[in-house]
Formats: C-alpha cells, structure tokens, sequence
C-alpha cells in the first residue's frame, strides 16, 4: 500500500524496501526474464551490496526471489558488485560478477546455476577457481571492475571486457579464455579514451544495420556494427559510440563523429545510470535495463526507506541514419493501459493550456504528436547556444514565451499549476537549418524545497517541416520518461510534488509560443499497477 509513501511507483520496477542501483546479469532463461540489481538488504543508502534477484514472463509482473549472489567466500567477502550474464554451450548461463576480497581488491569471479532445469535460477555456486582474474600487472585495484557479457571471437575463443582506467584514460581492458574458467589479459584493451575517467559498468554488443530487430552478442557480420556503451564516473551518465568491431585486431573502433567521453551521444539525457543490454532470444530484440536514482538528499531517502528504480525495459537499435541509437518502452508495458482517452485533431493556440481529463494523472502513459505546418518568426541561436541543450533548456524554460514553442506536455502538475514538469519542444534556426530543442524542465516540479529541480535537455534529431514531432510520457509518482521524435531523444526525471501527488494530479498539453501548433494526435491512458510478489 502507498497511502504513506506518495513517491513509490506502481509499474516501475523496484524492490520493497531498501537501495537499489545497477542492473546485473539480465538474461531469458527458458521464457523467464531475469533481473538481478545491486541491492543493500539493511538501508536505504548504498553498502553491504548483495544480487538481489526477480522473474517475470512479461517484463512487467515480477516475481522477486532470494538474493542470487551474496558475499560468501574470501574472493567476494566485501561486497559482489556489477556484473554480466553469458550463455555457454547448451545454454549454460554463466555470471560474471566484481567481488571485493579481503584486501579490498576489485577482482573478477564466475558463479553458475545450481539446477539447469530450474527456469527460475535460486541457487547460484561459485567455482573453486575464483576469483578468475585479478588487479596485477599494472591495474589500478580500485578501479577494475563491471565485466560484459561475453562474445565469442570467429576463433571461438571467448572476450571479456572489464571497465577500467590509467591516469585519467578510460579503458575497456579485455580478457580471452578457452574455458571460460582460465582467462588470459590481451595486450591491449579493446578500446581507450583520454581524459574520460573510470569506465563503468561497460556494454559492448552488435546492432543491425537494418531493421528494429536485435542481434545475439556474439554476432559479426557485414549488416551489424557495434555499440560500446560507457558509464561515466566523473559525469555520472551512459554514453555510447557506434563503431566497427575489428576481430583481426580485437580492437573496436568508434565511427568518424561518434565520439568516446561527455561529448559523445548519451542513451538519455536526465537520470540514467549503469545501464546493460541484453538480447531477448524470444522476441528477437535488444532490450535495455537502466538504474534511476534518487533526485533527493541522502537524509531524505533513508528517510523514505527506499532509493532507486529502474526505468523501464527498453527496446533498442540503431537508427536508419546509422549515427544514433533508437529506444522505445518494451511494447508488453501497454497491457498495463486502461480508459484509453483520445483527442481529435485539435489547434493549439498560442498561450493556451488544455486539461487532459479521464485518466489518472499520476499514473499515465501519453503519447501526443504535432504537426508544424505554418512556422512563423523563429527564434535565432548561434553555435554558442548549440553547445550546450541543457542549459538552454534551463535558460528557456517552459516559462519563457518564445516563437515556436515551448510546446509539450505538463505532467504531475496540481490543479493552478503551483506544481508542474514540463516536458516539451522549443524550435529555433541556426544557420537557416531548424533545431528541435527537447526539454524536461523539473524547476516547479515540488513546492518542496530539498529536491534537486536540475532542467534538463537535448536536441532532436527531427526536421520539424517534414516529419511530425512526437512525444511520449510515462509518469508514474515520482518518474517521468520521456521520448522524443519516436525514441530518438529520452529524458528521465525524478520529481517529488506535494500537491500533484494521486488524485491531485493533472495531466495538460500546451502552448507557450506565439505560433498555434497543430495536434495531429493524442492519446493518454491510466496505467495499471504492475503485479509485484515475494517468494
Ligand atoms: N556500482 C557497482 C559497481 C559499479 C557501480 C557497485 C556503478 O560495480 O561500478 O554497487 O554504479
């Protein structure tokens, strides 16, 4: 029951009480989807890190089973950090986990499944080689850990990469093995950037060239190219490159223009941490977990009791211009919606804010799409002003009167709009090329005062001439997802209103530009609870 707790969520996925952060090992074990998470079974703050560890059949309905994975050997005795799930022959899962051992040394170890012909996977034993490899040579013992999901090489060895840094440079060092038990260190690692610091929790997998549909890890061919994802201490976000993966060399190399560290492309642009992929042999698709953390003080969430969620699985590829990766909800999530209400084509004028009445405003999912027939006057950026989406979403808040926009949504917003989350496009030109500005904007989101409020922002690789612009919110208490241009751009927030909370929150769509836009669609729906139980 959430009568106490306003901000806990009722389809995200979450634990019953306690912390959370990253998502380890996810897998589909004969039809069963498996998440296990970083998890302190004693607070709400991070400590004490244990694999928890929950089953669906749907990616919605959770199961949540014993821990997996626990400290139980001198080889882990300090905590099992992140890590990755790998299928060997027969389809054999095989987790590979950071285990803090007794000198605090960040090492590598391996635990298979007790009992292959329990879908469910509960008992996980660890070998008697661990830990498979260890901080020598050179590695920093502090900064060694996160393994992927491992790939088989045309040679039929299996590689390993393990997030690392030397000095300021970010590494993926990369192991090999026969086995799987015997792991040899290569030369050199995968790949490297200056200046980008530790490389957490990294991601390395092959994407199609065409089409939506996922490819398993260990695929290469002339139609995949490859993505490597990086989880950014020093920024605390994902970014990712898409790249070529070249087995001659075992050495990955980023495209001309995708580019490695803060400047690069990020899977999202508000809250999203220490994200893994895995392929999901059953729908043929790429699915994408993510960690969303707290956007309150230390203090307030212990206080709360629980900190941390996970976004909503995503689906991923890449997109047709082969530059940027595409993210769209796994499409199981809409079974959860109910009291569909659906708005005509409808001009939405200048200055006007337009209710969205009928489904539960704190519990929704939105998806509204605009058309941008008749621009008039739009506003002019420089290239100084292109640098940096988030700050001009912070400059030009959904507040600020413009041309063509700000147009969106606004969300968890109580009745006067005391309390708001804008979620809306502002369109400018920049060298007579039109720029799709997308924007959360939390600064109204609480009239509490101790929440972090941060605006955030991106462009949107949409031309607002040819194509509609599209925006998607699934809002569920205290989280707001967004997706813009059908998945190209998404934006996570945490918000924590005071008023906006339950029955006292509403849903709009507005205008706050001089030009009317044109609604072509809307639809909204109330989302169902997911069905949570405990084994
Ligand atoms: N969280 C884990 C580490 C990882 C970090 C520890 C990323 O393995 O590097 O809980 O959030």
């Amino acid at each position: 029951p959430k009568d106490h707790l306003p901000y806990r969520t009722a389809f995200h996925f979450q634990p019953a009480k306690n912390w959370m952060n990253d998502p380890n090992g996810p897998m589909v074990y004969k039809h069963v989807y498996h998440l296990f998470y970083q998890y302190n079974p004693y607070g709400a703050d991070w400590g004490n890190i244990v694999w928890a560890h929950a089953t669906s059949t749907d990616l919605v309905n959770w199961i949540h089973l014993k821990h997996a994975i626990y400290p139980s050997a001198p080889f882990d005795i300090n905590g099992t950090w992140s890590g990755s799930a790998s299928f060997l022959k027969g389809k054999k899962p095989a987790i590979l986990y950071t285990g803090i051992d007794p000198q605090r040394r960040q090492v590598q170890n391996l635990a298979f499944p007790k009992t292959l012909s329990d879908p469910y996977l509960i008992e996980w034993t660890k070998p008697p080689q661990n830990p498979l490899m260890e901080p020598i040579n050179g590695i920093n013992s502090s900064s060694f850990r996160d393994p992927t999901t491992s790939w088989q090489g045309p040679d039929g060895r299996w590689r390993v990469i393990i997030g690392n840094k030397r000095g300021h440079r970010g590494m993926a060092v990369l192991y090999r093995s026969k086995d799987f038990v015997h792991w040899t260190k290569a030369k050199h690692p995968l790949h490297s950037a200056k200046d980008t610091g530790m490389w957490e929790c990294p991601d390395f997998y092959p994407v199609s060239v065409e089409g939506e549909n996922g490819v398993d890890t260990s695929v290469i061919s002339k139609s995949v190219k490859h993505v490597l994802k990086n989880s950014l201490d020093d920024t605390r976000h994902d970014y990712y490159t898409i790249g070529t993966y070249y087995t001659n060399k075992d050495r990955y190399i980023p495209d001309a223009g995708s580019i490695d560290g803060d400047a690069g492309l990020r899977y999202d642009y508000g809250k999203f941490y220490a994200s893994k992929t895995f392929f999901d042999d059953v729908k043929n698709r790429r699915i994408l977990w993510g960690w969303i953390n707290e956007s309150l003080s230390r203090e307030d969430y212990i206080k709360q009791g629980w900190s941390g969620l996970q976004a909503i699985p995503r689906k991923i590829w890449l997109d047709k211009s082969r530059k940027q990766l595409v993210q769209w909800p796994v499409v199981e999530i809409e079974k959860l919606r109910v009291n569909g209400v659906h708005l005509p084509r409808t001009e939405l004028k200048e200055g006007s804010v337009h209710e969205i009445s009928g489904v539960t405003a704190s519990q929704a999912d939105v998806e509204v799409t605009f058309e941008l027939s008749k621009m008039g006057k739009i506003e002019e950026i420089d290239s100084n002003g292109l640098k940096n989406p988030q700050y001009l979403c912070s400059q030009k808040g959904a507040a600020v009167e413009g041309s063509v926009g700000p147009f969106g949504l606004l969300v968890l917003a109580s009745k006067s709009l005391e309390e708001r989350t804008a979620v809306f496009f502002r369109v400018f030109k920049s060298q007579n090329k039109y720029v799709v500005l997308m924007c959360s904007d939390q600064s109204r989101s609480s009239l509490r005062e101790e929440p972090d409020k941060t605006t955030y922002g991106t462009f949107l690789n949409v031309d607002p001439l040819r194509e509609k612009l599209s925006l998607r919110s699934l809002i569920d208490h205290s989280i707001v997802e967004s997706f813009g241009g059908n998945g190209k751009a998404c934006i996570t927030s945490r918000v924590y209103p005071k008023l906006a909370i339950d029955g006292g929150a509403h849903l709009y769509v507005f205008n706050n530009g001089t030009s009317s836009v044109m609604i072509s669609s809307l639809s909204a729906w109330s989302m169902k609870g997911a069905q949570i139980k405990y084994l």
